[in-house]
């Protein structure tokens, strides 16, 4: 027999949620899909939370064993007030995901408005500053993240264009982070498949000697409503539009009360994923659109998954429409 939650090659900690609106010290209504990063050993957090106004700013929590988070008193950035980017930022920031590409801290983050989501890109230091460096994509855009160093001399990406209304992984590759271009497809939803309405980039890809492993989100359509899960890719290290192999079952469902009740009910969002030098591998994920969870497994866990599955041929018999197809 396997038990519920052994069915998910993640494994959550015992003391989840991390962290919810009650652990905030201002007033808000929920926080979720926080991105994180760790730097000489201590773990930030980067929180998305959401006010009682109903758009969201990010607040910062730090940690040194990745557990127990102290979470600073104020907001560290908020929307634009002023300059170019206020317009752009008028319905909030979110979902910010960090990347450190050549001893720079680099956010890559939604900004919201009127227009719709686009990607936006910012510094810092310290986490308390942020320099803006404005929009990289225009609106129908969302789920960025840079990956941890150049590929064949340039920046590249991870996006999510929405194109015919479906959301595919794509890559964007640059010189000078600020003009993106060259754009590939990497990855489609699956007909059939968990993943088989959307996809999207979740975790800054990780480089192994067989390939970037990515962990992504997918989400399958229900008459429920969304179900959002988690699961893995592995893409050539050359040219990460190819793909090596996808697991064919996610890693992460919900399951919990906490993953499967809240704001959005049935979200896991993973959000950063962590490798400490002893192959371990932590995934911090919002959940429920109410909450940050973690779950580790090893690196050697999901590179056995991913090779295992191949890259399965799509089921038949799906509703979704088949064009244009990859
Ligand atoms: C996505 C994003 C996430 C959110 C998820 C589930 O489109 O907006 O921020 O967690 O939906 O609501």
């Amino acid at each position: 027999m396997v038990s519920l939650l052994e069915q998910d090659l993640l494994e959550r900690y015992e003391g989840n949620p991390l962290i919810t609106a009650a652990d905030i010290p201002f007033t808000c209504n929920t926080v979720f899909n926080g991105g994180a990063t760790k730097l000489n050993g201590q773990y930030t957090i980067l929180l998305r939370v959401e006010g009682q106004h109903g758009y969201s700013v990010f607040a910062l929590a730090r940690s040194s064993d990745g557990y127990d988070f102290e979470i600073e008193r104020l907001p560290v950035m908020t929307p634009a007030t002023e300059g170019p980017m206020e317009k752009y930022e008028v319905a909030g920031i979110e979902d910010p995901r960090i990347t450190v590409v050549d001893g720079t801290t680099y956010i890559v983050y939604t900004a919201f408005s009127g227009y719709g989501p686009c990607m936006a890109l910012a510094t810092t230091e310290d986490f308390s500053s942020f320099e803006r460096h404005g929009l990289i994509s225009e609106p129908g855009n969302k789920d960025g993240l840079l990956f941890p160093r150049k590929v064949g001399g340039r920046y590249v990406r991870f996006d999510r264009p929405i194109g015919n209304d479906i959301g595919r992984i794509w890559v964007t590759f640059s010189d000078d982070l600020r003009y993106w271009g060259d754009s590939r497809v990497v990855i489609s939803p699956r007909p059939g498949y968990w993943d088989s309405y959307r996809v999207g980039a979740s975790c800054v890809p990780i480089e192994t000697e067989s390939g970037w492993l990515a962990i992504y989100h997918g989400v399958k359509m229900t008459s429920g409503g969304p179900i959002y899960r988690a699961g893995v890719v592995l893409l050539d290290l050359q040219d990460p539009s190819v793909v090596i192999a996808r697991s064919s079952v996610p890693i992460l469902a919900p399951r919990m009360e906490y993953e499967r009740v809240g704001d959005v009910c049935n979200v896991v969002f993973p959000s950063a994923a962590i490798v400490e030098d002893d192959g371990q591998v932590r995934v911090y994920y919002g959940a429920a659109d109410t909450a940050i969870c973690v779950a580790t497994t090893t690196m050697e866990k999901l590179l056995a998954l991913v090779h295992k599955d191949g890259e399965p041929a799509p089921a038949p018999g799906s509703r979704r429409p088949s064009y244009p197809v990859d």
